[in-house]
């Protein structure tokens, strides 16, 4: 009423149109409060192993303890900060130094910060008008990494997870081969085959199947008992592609298996691909990370000889899901002439400044996260010397622990392992004494999930289990945050044993 009598007032459609409809000051202050619960709730307590993993709940009594529903009208801010307050309690700690579940773990609290940053500016990362700042920090740090893969130049681009760049590779490499798909779609090409080892990551397998390249195209190639890809077997494939009238095309190579942590040969599978012309890939997404660290940059030797690299530094180096980059030794604009569209309204090409930098029809997205960002503040931070002490930490934890390993009754590994992924079973008492047959590991299989089950309901510990072919549930240890230190080690194994006693 009182804005309607100023002259001034603007009303359409029975809209006020004066001044903006938002109360600031009361915004400012929820952000205030809410970043106070954000530094109370998870920053101060990512170290405190006296607090919990997990505060685990069943979906149905979770969805009662959120009031998920969304009614027409809105909630005072007392409610949404406790709201926030419960989402943060019964989310899963992966900052905690007891989460050792996934391929990521811990916090950095430099790429927290850029995240935070970012989440304000709200940029999309395509066009130089739109995002100066974060366009040329993906540069620098895409020319970086290219240095450590030890090529003399190339491109890339940030991408939304591993299984992406994948694609994108697949992609790439299928358009290297034929160019004209980009135009002329599916209908004209031979039947291309690739191939990658039975350990790869599972989004080769629905990259193939998206790209219409179809999933009985993925010639799997054998691996020996670490997991590795045998060379000689990806010659036979090959060879035996051939000799179907096929037309292979690309080989994608795996540093660092989801499971076994394992490294393919790179050096004697990049001799593979040059006899045959094939493309090659190399999903470093897990151990790419390695190659920061002058100790155990050994495990990717001939990485320099790969045509694009899939590498992850949310996993290994705790840049912040996601932040994922794919590399390619080109320098010819391969990636922006397989991608781009072109879309007059974002890449005008007579724009007052370099529209060289409008870098964002390399991508197959439109709108895209700044996920370099998180990398490079926290690059700039540490320095490499610092990123390297975390790789070389990470994984003399994974060493200590698999000695222990070796040293406590009950406990056995599976193989020795290559990098941070540390597999064995535990064989609780009942079964110490039983003779090697199907029995044995029919109820071996059954242990681990029992395990699972105790550790997150008491929230003491996260640790990932599988069955691995033909091999019976065994846990997965990933040693990665710095957080971590010798004592949560001792403590696992002994958590495990307390967990089990009764099994
Ligand atoms: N991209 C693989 C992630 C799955 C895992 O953490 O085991």
């Amino acid at each position: 009423q009182e804005m309607l009598q100023k002259k001034s007032a603007v009303l359409v459609d029975g809209v006020i149109l004066n001044g903006p409809i938002m109360d600031s000051k009361a915004g400012e202050k929820f952000v205030e409060e809410a970043c106070k619960i954000i530094m109370e709730e998870i920053v101060q307590k990512a170290d405190d192993v006296t607090e919990k993993v997990c505060e685990w709940q069943a979906p149905e009594k979770l969805k009662q303890i959120l009031d998920l529903e969304m009614r027409d009208t809105g909630e005072c801010h007392q409610k949404i900060l406790q709201l926030c307050r419960d989402v943060i309690k019964y989310s899963v700690k992966t900052n905690h130094p007891r989460f050792f579940n996934q391929l990521y773990a811990g916090m950095d609290y430099y790429s927290l910060v850029a995240r935070f940053i970012t989440e304000a500016l709200n940029p999309s990362v395509y066009t130089y008008e739109v995002s100066p700042v974060f366009l040329l920090v993906e540069e620098a740090v895409i020319k970086k990494m290219i240095e450590f893969i030890g090529w003399e130049e190339g491109d890339g681009i940030f991408n939304p997870g591993g299984s992406v760049s994948n694609m994108y590779a697949m992609n790439l490499a299928r358009y290297k081969f034929c160019p004209e798909i980009k135009e002329k779609g599916l209908s004209g090409l031979p039947r291309l085959v690739l191939f990658t080892s039975e350990e790869c990551h599972y989004s080769m397998k629905k990259a193939a199947s998206f790209l219409g390249i179809g999933t009985e195209n993925v010639y799997f190639i054998k691996t020996d008992e670490r997991g590795k890809m045998i060379p000689e077997e990806l010659e036979k494939q090959v060879q035996r592609a051939r000799k179907e009238g096929s037309a292979p095309f690309l080989v994608c190579a795996t540093a660092g298996t989801t499971v076994l942590g394992a490294f393919d040969p790179l050096d004697k599978i990049a001799d593979i691909c040059e006899n045959h012309g094939l493309w090659l890939h190399v999903d470093a997404s897990w151990g790419g990370s390695a190659l920061i660290s002058r100790k155990h940059r050994r495990l990717l030797h001939g990485i320099h000889r790969a045509d694009s690299v899939a590498w992850n530094p949310h996993k290994m180096l705790l840049a912040g899901i996601q932040c994922c980059a794919l590399l390619v030794k080109d320098n010819s604009g391969l990636l922006k002439k397989c991608y781009s569209a072109e879309a007059a309204y974002l890449f005008q090409q007579d724009k007052f400044y370099d529209v060289s930098y409008d870098t964002g029809d390399k991508s197959i997205q439109c709108s895209r996260r700044p996920d370099a960002f998180k990398f490079w503040l926290m690059w700039k931070a540490l320095g490499t010397m610092g990123l390297e002490e975390r790789v070389n930490r990470a994984l003399a934890l994974a060493r200590y622990l698999v000695e222990e390993i070796k040293k406590r009754e009950g406990f056995q590994l599976l193989l020795e392992p290559e990098y941070a992924n540390v597999c064995f079973w535990y064989i609780p008492p009942s079964l110490r004494k039983m003779e090697d047959g199907p029995e044995f590991w029919e109820k071996l299989h059954q242990v681990a999930p029992i395990i699972k089950e105790r550790m997150m309901k008491k929230g003491s510990m996260m640790l990932g289990y599988q069955p691995h072919w033909g091999k019976v549930n065994f846990f997965r240890q990933v040693v990665i945050s710095p957080q971590v230190s010798r004592e949560d080690m001792d403590f696992l194994l002994d958590e495990i044993e307390l967990l089990a006693k009764d099994l």
